[in-house]
């Protein structure tokens, strides 16, 4: 592509910059369909999981390397269907990719801009990029995207249950992984369900623990602050997702008379939603979701909130174990969202996985996986098994 004298500039690497970076260019982008069983179901105000019937994503280059990611389908939250992913990815994406290296992020990224939506299936391109730019280049993605830590704390989310199950779990899970920080999903009607849950897993867990709510839309601005009100004792760190942020006017009243940061998930899935939200009140904190917006626009996301001055959380987009790899190197990289713990656990909840290598949590905390890129192998034999498309 050449510099033009029109005023319309063409959207794409050109050849100079891939020849500079002497990378091998991407050949083949593929969609690939699983389906693993949850163990254990996780229900919130918005929907529920009982399979994680995920998309890998796989990018490879013309000297065979593969770098590789994935993408949940969370069709109540951003309208993406697992046939919609693998149909987004093969028919509108691929093809604009393939021709490209691994670091023409940029390029990549305006091309795919140009179909609106569908935001984990460009995501799961760009980290499958991260990811084979890492291999080629011998460097684990979190180095590359800034290294700041080797490990994080770990934070596990709660589904809906009665208040004797929901502290059974997260007993557990102190005791067996030394998880001391966990979001309850709260969002039912009447209230009253959910406050019973955070007062049952004060008493049980003690001062130390962090807990704290999101509500995925479920109640509104009314009842959220009387919730807020029947919680005032109960020690809650944060709140998310309260009510919708559609609703505008109560949610910034609600925003407005909220004691702990207000954290927007849902209503934040790009840079421009985070710059409208904090701006206007709606939201005092956000959730940064390596499943929504890769690496390339999560960097954008974290510098965002560090600009305006508001706290990043590593969020979870019930992640399988790929995607929790992903917000691990991600979260993990950068100092800001390094200093809280990360939503990374409830892979747990599956049963069974694609990698080589089980992951671990010792002592509440996850560590980085080394490289190179995102430091993990697919086995061949449990891709076979659990794929849809053959
Ligand atoms: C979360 O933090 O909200 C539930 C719906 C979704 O989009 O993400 C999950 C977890
Ligand atoms: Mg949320």
């Amino acid at each position: 592509m050449s510099a033009s004298n029109s005023a319309t500039v063409e959207v794409g690497a050109d050849d100079d910059h891939t020849d500079v970076a002497r990378l091998p260019r991407i050949v083949a982008v593929r969609a690939i369909p699983y389906a693993i069983p949850y163990t254990k179901s996780l229900h919130f105000a918005s929907g529920s999981i009982t399979v994680a019937d995920n998309v890998l994503v796989e990018v490879e280059t013309a000297d065979g390397l593969v770098g590789i990611a994935e993408a949940p389908p969370r069709p109540y939250t951003y309208g993406e269907t697992q046939e919609s992913i693998v149909a987004a990815v093969e028919r509108l994406f691929a093809p604009t990719i393939i021709g490209l290296t691994a670091l023409d992020r940029e390029a990549a990224r305006a091309r795919m801009d140009r179909t609106v939506g569908n935001p984990t299936a460009k995501s799961a391109i760009d980290m499958a990029m991260w990811d084979v730019a890492g291999k080629a280049t011998g460097l684990s993605v979190h180095q590359l995207l800034g290294g700041f830590s080797k490990s994080l704390r770990v934070s596990h989310m709660l589904g809906f249950d009665a208040p004797d199950a929901v502290v059974a779990e997260a007993i557990a899970l102190r005791e067996e992984l030394g998880l001391n920080s966990f979001k309850v999903k709260v969002g039912r009607r009447p209230i009253d369900a959910d406050v019973e849950v955070c007062r049952a897993l004060r008493s049980a867990l003690g001062d130390a623990a962090e807990i704290y709510i999101d509500g995925n839309r479920g109640w509104t601005a009314s009842e959220a602050a009387e919730a807020l009100r029947k919680l005032s004792d109960v020690g809650l760190s944060r709140v998310e997702e309260l009510c919708p942020a559609d609703d505008v006017l109560s949610r910034r009243w609600l925003v407005s008379r909220c004691a702990v940061p207000f954290v927007a998930d849902e209503s934040v899935a790009t840079p421009a939603n985070i710059t409208r939200e904090i701006l206007s009140g709606a939201a005092t904190a956000i959730s940064i979701k390596t499943a929504r917006t890769g690496f390339s626009n999560s960097l954008r996301m974290s510098h965002l909130a560090e600009g305006l001055g508001v706290e990043a959380i590593i969020g979870n987009q019930i992640d399988g174990h790929v995607g929790t790899i992903c917000s691990l190197a991600f979260g993990a990289s950068q100092a800001s969202t390094s200093r809280f713990a990360a939503e990374l656990s409830n892979y747990l909840d599956m049963s069974d996985h694609l990698l080589t290598e089980p992951l671990k949590i010792t002592d509440g905390r996850m560590r980085v996986l080394d490289g190179p890129g995102l430091g993990f192998s697919i086995d061949p034999e449990k891709l076979e098994r659990y794929r849809l498309d053959r």
